[in-house]
C-alpha cells in the first residue's frame, strides 16, 4: 500500500490557498519575502520555492505567522474550516468517516467562478460517509461558499449531498473521490475507486472502479454509455479502474487520469467513453503478495495505459499546466509524487505521452495545483508538511 490520506486540514488549506488564492492574498499573504527552501532550490535551477506555511492544522499556520513573520493566515480561513467541518456536512449527513485512505477527498470550484474578488461561489466537496454495518462510501456535496467583502470571512451554506458511490462496502481503501469539470462546465467527472475490492471494477451494475459523468447537480448525465442499464450504471463513463487520485482535462478537451497500480503498474490513461481499462483482470503490476496479474497485451480487449510505471510513482494528484510563469511547461502534466518524493513532468503528443522530468523534492508530495498567477503550489505530505509556492528560479 502506497497511499495515506492527507489530513482534512491539509486538503482544505490547499484548495483555499490555490483554488481561491485571492482570498489568501487579501488576508494572509501580506507577507514578507518568503524564505527560500534552499535544500530544494539549490542545484535544481528550475524554480525557487517559497515556504508559506507548515500545515498540521489551521492553528499551526497562525503560530507560524507569529514565529517568523513570514506566514500569515487569513482570519476567515479558520472560520471557514470550522464551519465546513462542524456545521457544513454534519448538518446534512453526519460526520465524515475519516481514516484509512479516505476522509475529505476534494474541494473543487468551476474555473468560470474564479474572480479577482472573493464574494460568493459554488463549492463542490467529496468526502466519505458511513453506511449500515461497518460500510462506507464516497459522496459529493455542493454548497455555496460565501465570503465577506471586508474581512474575507467565509461560510459554506446550503451544503447538500448530491452523489453517492454505490454500493457502500467494508474497508477504508481506494475511494478515489476526485472531482473535475468538463471544459464547457456542463459535466462533473468523479473518480470512484474500487474500494480495494478488485472485481467490482469489471461489474458495471455498481459504480466502484469507475469514472462517473454527472450533471452539476449530481444526477446521471444524458448520453452516458450504459444509460440503458438504468441506475447507477447510467452514471458510468468508463470502468475497469483501480484507484484514481489524479484527473485533468487538457487544452483539447481530452480527459487524462493516473491510477495507482498494485505492486507496480501505475497507469496514465486517456479516458474514453465506454472504455474498460482492465483492472483487476490485467495490470503491468502484480499483487502485493507477489501473485502475478497478467500484463496488458495488445489483444486483451482492454484500453492500454499510455504510460505505465514500475516501480510505481504513487501520484497524489496531477494537473496540466497552462500558465505563463513556467512557459516551457505549458501543456505538460505536473504530478505530485508520494513514494517518489518528486514532481514528475509528462509531455503529451496527441493521444500519447511520456515522462520528461522528475524533480526531487526531498519529501512525499501530496498535491500540486496551479495558482491564478501561474505559480505552482505544492503540498508536502503528512504532519508538518509544508505548503510551497514555486516560481521560476
Ligand atoms: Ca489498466
Ligand atoms: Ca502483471
Amino acid at each position: 500500500m502506497n497511499y495515506t490520506p492527507p489530513t482534512q486540514e491539509q486538503v482544505f488549506a490547499m484548495r483555499v490557498c490555490a483554488g481561491i488564492e485571492e482570498l489568501a492574498q487579501r488576508k494572509r499573504f501580506e507577507a514578507a519575502t518568503p524564505d527560500m527552501v534552499e535544500a530544494i532550490a539549490e542545484g535544481i535551477g528550475q524554480f525557487a520555492a517559497g515556504e508559506w506555511a507548515p500545515l498540521n492544522r489551521p492553528g499551526d499556520l497562525e503560530g507560524a505567522k507569529l514565529e517568523n513573520g513570514v506566514v500569515r493566515l487569513p482570519e476567515g480561513f479558520e472560520e471557514a474550516y470550522e464551519h465546513y467541518v462542524e456545521q457544513g456536512w454534519n448538518a446534512i449527513d453526519g460526520p465524515v468517516d475519516y481514516g484509512g485512505q479516505g476522509g475529505l477527498g476534494e474541494i473543487a470550484f468551476l474555473d468560470s467562478q474564479r474572480a479577482a474578488t472573493v464574494g460568493s461561489r459554488t463549492i463542490y466537496l467529496s468526502w466519505v460517509e458511513a453506511g449500515e454495518g461497518d460500510t462506507r462510501g464516497a459522496v459529493v456535496g455542493r454548497g455555496t461558499l460565501n465570503c465577506g467583502t471586508e474581512d474575507a470571512s467565509c461560510k459554506i451554506e446550503g451544503l447538500e449531498t448530491i452523489w453517492r458511490q454505490t454500493p457502500k462496502v467494508t474497508g477504508r481503501g481506494h475511494y478515489s473521490h476526485r472531482i473535475v469539470f468538463s471544459p464547457d462546465e456542463r459535466y462533473m467527472f468523479v473518480s470512484s475507486g474500487e474500494r480495494q475490492k478488485g472485481t467490482p471494477a469489471q461489474d458495471t451494475s455498481n459504480t466502484l472502479g469507475t469514472i462517473v459523468r454527472l450533471n452539476l447537480d449530481g444526477t446521471a448525465a444524458a448520453g452516458n454509455p450504459l444509460a440503458a442499464q438504468g441506475s447507477p450504471s447510467d452514471q458510468i463513463w468508463s470502468w475497469g479502474h483501480r484507484n484514481i487520485l489524479a484527473m485533468d482535462f487538457d487544452a483539447e478537451g481530452r480527459l487524462w487520469e493516473i491510477e495507482h497500480g498494485p505492486a507496480g503498474g501505475d497507469e496514465l490513461n486517456l479516458v474514453q467513453k465506454g472504455g474498460n481499462y482492465g483492472w483487476p483482470t490485467r495490470s503491468f503490476g502484480d499483487e502485493y503478495n507477489g501473485t502475478p496479474i497478467p500484463d496488458h497485451t495488445a489483444d486483451d480487449g482492454f484500453i492500454k495505459p499510455v504510460i505505465d510505471w514500475t516501480p510505481v510513482i504513487a501520484s497524489g494528484n496531477f494537473f496540466i499546466y497552462d500558465g505563463d510563469l513556467f512557459a516551457p511547461w505549458r501543456g505538460q502534466g505536473i504530478i505530485a509524487g508520494l513514494k517518489t518524493q518528486a514532481l514528475i513532468r509528462i509531455a503529451f503528443d496527441g493521444d500519447t505521452a511520456r515522462e520528461v522530468g522528475r524533480i526531487p523534492m526531498g519529501e512525499r508530495i501530496r498535491q500540486v495545483v496551479q495558482g491564478p498567477d501561474g505559480a505552482i503550489w505544492a503540498l508536502e505530505d503528512g504532519e508538518g508538511g509544508r505548503l510551497l509556492k514555486l516560481t521560476p528560479g
